[in-house]
């Protein structure tokens, strides 16, 4: 048997897409670097011109999960990762927005196969987010680290998984091949 995990070294092949929300880009923007500087130091190229990150900026968190969505369907990237700041003391619609936020982005992951990185600060006060945007720490780092572990370890797992029980189902027994045994397609080709 095996142990699959991420690593952190082979970052060359590796492409994500980040989507960020415009909504407390004080916050987001703060975000966005700590990710970026997250990325380039572990060999990714951060630069929206070069070939390893594209970039999408929407309104708020609230419509991160269908661009989310529209990006890992694309089979472009290894991992999106969501950045976004939601903050209770500056909306009514707190609990509506951080739920939808929170539910579309994991629906985007199980919908496409396409790990979809939740780093959408849910905070009481602006003090807190910024605190955990750069003045403490950043968890746009953290958000960074997620991705190249979760990109790296589906890659493996396609790697590893697809033997011997192949797309090409002709390898299996007869029986396993009318049940539909070993067809590996994902939801997002079925969807794409
Ligand atoms: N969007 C955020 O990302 N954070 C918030 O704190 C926030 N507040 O406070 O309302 C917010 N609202 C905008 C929302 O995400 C949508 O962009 C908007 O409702 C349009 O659909």
């Amino acid at each position: 048997m095996a142990v699959f995990e991420g690593t952190f070294t082979q970052t060359e092949p590796l492409r994500f897409a980040v989507v960020i929300g415009r909504f407390n880009d004080l916050v987001t923007g703060k975000l966005l670097e700590g990710c970026q500087d997250c990325l380039k130091r572990h060999g990714v190229d951060p630069n929206p011109h070069g070939n390893q990150v594209d970039y999408v900026w929407v309104p708020g968190s609230f419509e991160v999960p269908l661009v989310a969505r529209q990006l890992a369907l694309s089979h472009r990237y290894d991992a999106v990762i969501c950045l976004g700041a939601v903050i209770r003391g500056q909306t009514p619609h707190f609990d509506y927005v951080s739920s939808e936020v929170s539910k579309g982005i994991a629906a985007a992951s199980f919908q496409t196969g396409v790990p979809v990185i939740f780093g959408i600060l849910t905070v009481d006060t602006m003090q807190q987010a910024l605190e955990r945007a750069g003045i403490k720490g950043n968890h746009g780092w953290d958000y960074a680290m997620n991705a190249l572990e979760m990109a790296s370890l589906m890659r493996q797992l396609r790697s590893n998984l697809a033997e011997p029980y192949s797309r090409n189902s002709q390898s299996l027994p007869a029986s396993f091949q009318s049940a539909g045994v070993g067809n590996l397609t994902t939801e997002s080709e079925e969807l794409g």
